[in-house]
C-alpha cells in the first residue's frame, strides 16, 4: 500500500488519548502546528515528485509516560518539569501521521500488551508470535517493557524497534560483552541494537540517527513584524525551575546584565516568589507554550545559566529573533564528571550548554562565552546590544525538514536485513576504491559492483586516515564532512589500508570500537571483528583511525546529497 500525505490531524488527536497532563500538553502542541504540518507536507510532496512511499504499520509506545515506569514527568508538566521530551514525542507522532502511515499509540503496559497480541494474564509469552507492526518507536523504558513481555519475539523483531534516546548511545556502551569487559557501565546500555536504531533530539553523534523535533517557521511578513516589535533591552532567562538560579557566581554576571537590560524569567512558583530569583527579575511564572513564544518575540536576548542541557527552547528563541547567550564549559561536562550525565550511555563531551546552537548556528545568533570572565561577558552583552539579527531556524528543525528526514529513514533504514558487504578481513576481488587525485583519501568508484542499493549510497563515501588521537567524528568535520558509520564495513579490509598506502607490518582482527585503525609504534593494522562496534566516536593517541565520511545537505546533516 502507498502512503498518502495527511493534512487533517483530528484523527491523530483522538489516537493520542486523554487524561494525563503530558498528553494534554502534547495535543495542544499538535493542534497548534496543524497548519505548519499541512504546508510542509504539500512542499515535501512536491519535492519528492511521484516517488513511491510504502505505508508502514507503526506502533508508538511512549514508555516514560507509563505508570509502570513511574511516569514522573506528567505530574510536573505544569510545575516547571521537563517538557523537551513531550515536545519531541508530539512532533514524532505528527510527522509519522502526516507522512500517511498506520499508527497505534500506547502509554500503558496493558495497551502495549493488547497491541502486541500478548494473551491476557500472560505476563510473558514464551512463543514467538507474528508482529502486526513494521516499525515500533519507543524509549529505553518501553524497550525494557517489551523485552519483559514479548518473550522470544523480542529477539526476532528487535530490528524493527527505534529507540528515542535524547542524549544518544555510543556503540561501546551498546555492545553488552564489550561494555562489560571494558567498564562502559551504565543504567541504560547493553542492548546490542544497531546504534543507528537510537534516535536523538539533536545531531549529537553520527553513530545514532538524528530524530529531532520542530519549531515554528515564520514567513517574511511575520519576521519583519517581530523585528519591528523587539524591545531592545529585554532579556529572558532560560529555565523553568528555580534550581537553575542556585548557580554559584551568578551575582556577578547578573549584575552586569542588569546594567544593560531588563531581565525576565519564566520560573514556576506555587504561591510566593521563588527565593532563588532576585527581586530585580520580572518573573512571569511558567507560561503556556504559546505565551512563552510571545515573550520570546519581544525579547532581544535569551540567556542560559548552564542548565537545562540541550533543550528545545534556545532554537525557539533564535527562531523568534533572539540572540542566545550561553556559557562555555571548561573543562567540558560529560558522564565522567557531571551528575546529570552520569550513567548515560555516552562519553560525549559537552563544551557549552547547547553545543548544537554553538556549532550548527553560531554568531550572530549564538554567543558562547566564559561567564567567570566579567570582561568577556560584558563585551558580549555590549556587542549583542548593537547587533541586529533576523529570526532563524535551521531547515532540519522545520516541519518540512523533519518530514523529509523521517521519510528517508522509513524508506531506507533496514536493520533486519543481513549485515553489510565485506566481512572483516576479506578482500574484494576487484578493489572498489580509488585514491583521490590529491592522494589523501579514498573514494568509492561509482562503477563498483559491490553494495548496490546501500543507503546512504556508497559513492558518497570519502575515507580518511585520521591523525593519532583524533576521533572520526572530528576527523570528518575537519574536511567539511560528517562521519557515516554505515560505511565502516566498506573500509574494514586490507584493501582499504593498502590503497591508502598505510605501511601495515601485520594485520589483525579484534573487537575494539576504535578499529579499523593503524597503531603507530609497531606499524600494525587492526580490523574490526564486531560490526556492532563500528563507532564514529572515540579516540586514542595510540591509533590513527580509518574514518568513513560523507557529504551532507545544507541544513539537513542527517542526509547526504544523494540520500533522498
Ligand atoms: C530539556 O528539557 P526542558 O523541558 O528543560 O527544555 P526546554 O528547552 O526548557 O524547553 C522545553 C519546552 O518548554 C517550553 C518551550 C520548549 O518547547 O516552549 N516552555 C514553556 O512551555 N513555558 C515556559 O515558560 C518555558 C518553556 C531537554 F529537552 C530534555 O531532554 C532534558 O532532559 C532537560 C534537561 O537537560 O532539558
Amino acid at each position: 500500500v502507498q502512503a498518502v500525505f495527511r493534512s487533517n490531524l483530528s484523527h491523530l488527536l483522538e489516537l493520542m488519548g486523554s487524561g494525563k497532563e503530558s498528553l494534554i500538553f502534547m495535543k495542544k502542541r499538535t493542534k497548534r502546528f496543524t497548519a505548519q504540518w499541512a504546508l510542509a507536507a504539500q512542499r515535501l510532496a512536491q519535492k519528492l515528485g511521484g516517488v513511491r512511499r510504502d505505508q508502514k504499520q507503526i506502533l508508538v509506545h511512549i514508555g516514560f509516560l507509563t505508570e509502570e515506569s513511574g511516569d514522573v514527568f506528567s505530574p510536573r508538566v505544569l510545575k516547571g518539569g521537563p517538557l523537551g521530551e513531550m515536545v519531541q514525542w508530539a512532533d514524532i507522532l505528527a510527522a509519522l501521521y502526516v507522512l500517511g502511515h498506520g499508527l497505534r499509540i500506547t502509554v500503558s503496559l496493558k495497551e502495549l500488551q493488547s497491541n502486541l497480541g500478548v494473551p491476557p494474564g500472560r505476563g510473558n509469552c514464551p512463543l514467538t508470535m507474528p508482529l502486526p507492526f513494521d516499525l515500533i518507536y519507543t524509549d529505553y523504558h518501553g524497550l525494557q517493557q517489551m523485552k519483559q513481555h514479548m518473550g522470544l519475539s523480542f529477539r526476532k523483531y528487535r530490528c524493527r524497534i527505534r529507540v528515542i534516546d535524547t542524549f544518544g548511545t555510543e556503540p561501546a556502551y551498546n555492545h553488552e560483552e564489550y561494555a562489560t569487559l571494558h567498564g562502559y557501565r551504565t543504567n541504560w546500555g547493553y542492548w546490542n541494537l544497531n546504534p543507528k536504531q537510537f534516535m536523538t533530539m539533536f545531531p549529537h553523534t553520527p553513530d545514532n540517527s538524528f530524530m529531532g523535533f520542530v519549531s515554528e517557521e515564520l514567513n517574511e511578513t511575520e519576521k519583519q513584524l517581530i523585528k519591528d516589535g523587539k524591545a531592545s533591552k529585554m532579556a529572558v532567562v532560560y529555565g523553568k525551575e528555580a534550581n537553575i538560579w542556585k548557580l554559584q557566581g551568578k551575582e556577578k554576571f547578573l549584575s552586569i546584565l542588569n546594567k544593560y537590560m531588563e531581565i525576565h524569567g519564566t520560573v514556576y512558583y506555587e504561591s510566593q516568589r521563588p527565593p532563588e530569583v532576585p527581586a530585580f527579575v520580572k518573573n512571569h511564572g511558567l507560561l503556556p507554550q504559546p505565551e512563552f513564544q510571545q515573550l520570546l518575540r519581544k525579547a532581544k536576548l535569551f540567556i542560559g545559566f548552564g542548565f537545562p542541557y540541550e533543550g528545545p527552547a534556545p532554537l525557539e528563541a533564535i527562531a523568534n529573533g533572539c540572540v542566545f547567550l550561553q556559557s562555555r564549559f571548561s573543562p567540558p561536562h560529560s558522564s565522567l564528571n557531571h551528575e546529570f550525565f552520569r550513567g548515560k550511555p555516552t562519553s560525549r563531551e559537552v563544551f557549552s550548554q547547547h553545543p548544537y546552537a554553538e556549532n550548527f548556528i553560531g554568531k550572530p545568533h549564538v554567543w558562547t562565552v566564559d561567564y567567570n570572565n566579567s570582561e568577556e561577558f560584558e563585551a558580549a552583552i555590549q556587542a549583542i546590544m548593537t547587533t541586529q539579527v533576523d529570526p532563524y531556524l535551521p531547515y532540519e528543525y522545520t516541519c518540512e525538514g523533519m518530514l523529509e528526514r523521517i521519510h528517508a529513514y522509513i524508506q531506507h533504514q533496514d536493520f533486519c536485513a543481513a549485515p553489510g558487504p565485506a566481512p572483516p578481513g576479506t578482500r574484494a576481488p576487484q578493489s572498489p576504491f580509488i585514491l583521490a587525485p590529491n592522494a589523501t583519501h579514498l573514494e568509492w568508484a561509482r562503477n563498483a559492483s559491490l553494495a548496490p542499493g546501500a543507503w546512504p549510497p556508497a559513492h558518497s563515501l570519502r575515507a580518511w586516515l585520521a591523525a593519532a588521537g583524533r576521533a572520526c567524528t572530528d576527523a570528518c568535520l575537519d574536511h567539511g564532512l560528517i562521519c557515516e558509520p554505515s560505511f565502516f564495513p566498506f573500509l574494514n579490509s586490507q584493501d582499504a589500508f593498502q590503497k591508502l598506502q598505510v605501511p601495515c607490518d601485520g594485520i589483525e582482527s579484534e573487537m575494539n570500537h576504535l578499529y579499523p585503525a593503524f597503531a603507530q609504534p609497531g606499524q600494525e593494522c587492526f580490523l574490526q571483528k564486531e560490526p556492532l562496534l563500528f563507532s564514529c566516536a572515540g579516540s586514542s593517541t595510540k591509533y590513527r583511525r580509518l574514518c568513513p565520511c560523507r557529504d551532507f545537505r545544507k541544513g539537513q546533516v542527517a542526509l547526504c546529497q544523494d540520500c533522498l
